[in-house]
């Protein structure tokens, strides 16, 4: 059983390793191979740099890190010193960059070199920063601290801080697809209880297993997947900054041979696709994971012809920290999120709230021990989300067999022509064409107030964009579907526009309607 007690502080998963396997190597990538006991003195090094800059318990940093050695340094240093990373999506916008600054009260933010640049002018104002650390380069302007000076002379160990396990451990930023973002708060034995569920009874990692997770430390599937998991056995977690272009993914598996990849669906598409893939080598993957959002039959099987096994798909949210539903490696349901991970519970309820009889449809409601207490000074959303101890998703689901199938948001379901429509309905169909490399399907209002559907669509190589190609795609809805499912409006892109952790970036897509 899980005793959270047993949990005061989170920055145990990588202290453990100094007692069991100092020597195994904990982080490899461009910037070389770091043993445990490495990690843990530069680790300590930092929380002694935070503390010695005058930070108290409690007290937030702004994280804007890529994926490198110094971010699991420096976040299990600052977490051992009972101080609280917020950690920020590198790819934020100036203006949003500064509402996280302003709300979480951050005094100090810990940037990348090559991303300082945004931490000046409107970015900074209001807020009460009043220093910047920069890492992996030198910092350019005056007024910047180099994270080398930073850690001058400080000691390679560190006592823990008297935390407990309810104690605000770190914050996540929601990416707010409406409204403002909020700031999802975890607790010191939050990180543990990913790893009690998820990672052991799902993953199963070996100590040889070395783990790429392709979407970022930042978002909280990257943060269990590098920082935490690999830590929790002595594994390997490898860490690769820049742009994850299929390229620079396959050029790592060459040179690092993973044995552990996750990704989203989107980054399975692409690697598929790459060009040059049936030649790469990747016979060091013996798992791949997927989560997020649904994968297609035909990503899967491309993915399965490659590596042998196709990916475990899986689902999670920043509010539970990682994954409640999953599909395993032996037992794998294709077009399903999974079953319930063992430690959640999993209820789905009417709209009045009621629960529904087996077969039908509800919005899901999760409990578990690694879910997020509050947002941040927001009560109102607290209230919506954080219902007693369970968190409510606002994903309608379908359950069988103990697997749950994705129908949707609660508040996605639209009116086409008198009818009812999920977009996402029609979007898998489309996607499950031959030509269609991948698609987003959209409801949109018209000028005469009448919705309809209009789907962006990235035709495969060597199919042509153009009306012959819309009517194809037209007709196949309407077979397979049925005609008034039909989107109203198909335009061709090159590609589709993606967030920060990799999906489908919808609201980027809703800012550009065409007519
Ligand atoms: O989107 C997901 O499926 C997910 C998985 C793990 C952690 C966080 C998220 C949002």
């Amino acid at each position: 059983g899980f005793d959270k007690a047993d949990h005061p502080n989170c920055s145990d998963i990588l202290w453990q390793n100094l007692d069991r396997n100092p020597d195994a190597i904990a982080v490899s990538g461009p910037a070389g191979d770091m043993t445990y006991r490495d990690l843990v003195a530069e680790a300590s090094r930092w929380g002694n740099a935070f503390v010695g800059a005058g930070l108290e318990r409690g007290e937030r940093i702004a994280f804007f890190l890529d994926d490198t050695p110094v971010f699991p340094a420096a976040f299990y240093g600052a977490v051992r010193a009972g101080l609280v990373p917020v950690l920020l999506n590198t790819q934020t916008r100036a203006d949003v960059l500064n509402y996280f600054l302003r709300d979480s009260g951050a005094r100090v933010a810990l940037v990348d070199a090559a991303l300082a640049d945004m931490f000046s002018g409107d970015t900074i104002k209001d807020t009460v920063l009043a220093t910047t650390i920069v890492a992996n380069g030198s910092p350019a302007e005056a007024g910047r601290t180099a994270a080398d000076a930073f850690l001058e002379g400080q000691s390679t160990t560190l006592d823990v801080a008297d935390t407990g396990p309810d104690d605000m451990a770190f914050w996540m930023y929601s990416s707010g697809s409406t409204g403002r973002p909020k700031g999802i708060v975890h607790l010191h034995h939050d990180v543990a209880y990913i790893e009690a569920s998820f990672a052991r009874r799902v993953l199963k990692l070996a100590t040889d297993d070395i783990c790429y997770s392709v979407p970022k430390a930042y978002f909280a599937y990257g943060f269990g997947n590098s920082l935490v998991f690999p830590f929790s056995i002595g594994a390997t977690s490898l860490l690769v900054p820049g742009q994850p272009r299929p390229d620079v993914v396959l050029d790592a598996i060459e040179a690092y041979k993973p044995t552990v990849l996750y990704g989203l669906p989107t980054l399975y598409t692409a690697l598929a696709n790459a060009p040059d893939v049936k030649a790469r080598d990747l016979s060091s993957i013996r798992q791949s994971m997927s989560a997020a959002e649904t994968l297609s039959a035909d990503i899967y099987s491309a993915w399965q012809a490659l590596v042998g096994h196709g990916p475990t798909e899986g689902l999670g949210s920043t509010e539970m920290l990682h994954v409640y539903l999953s599909n395993t490696l032996d037992d794998h349901r294709l077009g399903s999120a999974g079953a319930r991970v063992p430690g959640y519970e999993i209820r789905l309820e009417t709209a009045d709230g009621g629960t529904v009889q087996p077969g039908e449809e509800g919005v899901m409601l999760v409990r578990g021990h690694s879910s997020a207490p509050t947002y941040w000074n927001r009560p109102d959303k607290t209230a919506d989300t954080m219902r007693g101890d369970w968190i409510y998703t606002g994903d309608r689901f379908i359950e069988k067999d103990g697997f749950y199938y994705f129908q949707g948001r609660a508040d996605d379901l639209v009116k086409v022509s008198g009818q009812w429509v999920w977009p996402l309905e029609v979007e898998r169909c489309m996607n499950e064409h031959p030509d269609v490399y991948e698609c987003a399907v959209l409801a949109v209002q018209q000028e005469d107030r009448r919705t309809v559907l209009r789907a962006v669509v990235a035709l495969r190589d060597g199919v042509e964009a153009g009306e012959a190609e819309t009517k194809v795609l037209r007709d196949h809805v309407k077979s397979v579907l049925t005609p008034y499912k039909s989107p109203r409006l198909i335009e061709f892109v090159e590609e589709l526009p993606k967030t920060g952790t990799g999906k489908i970036d919808r609201q980027a897509l809703m800012g550009t309607p065409t007519t």
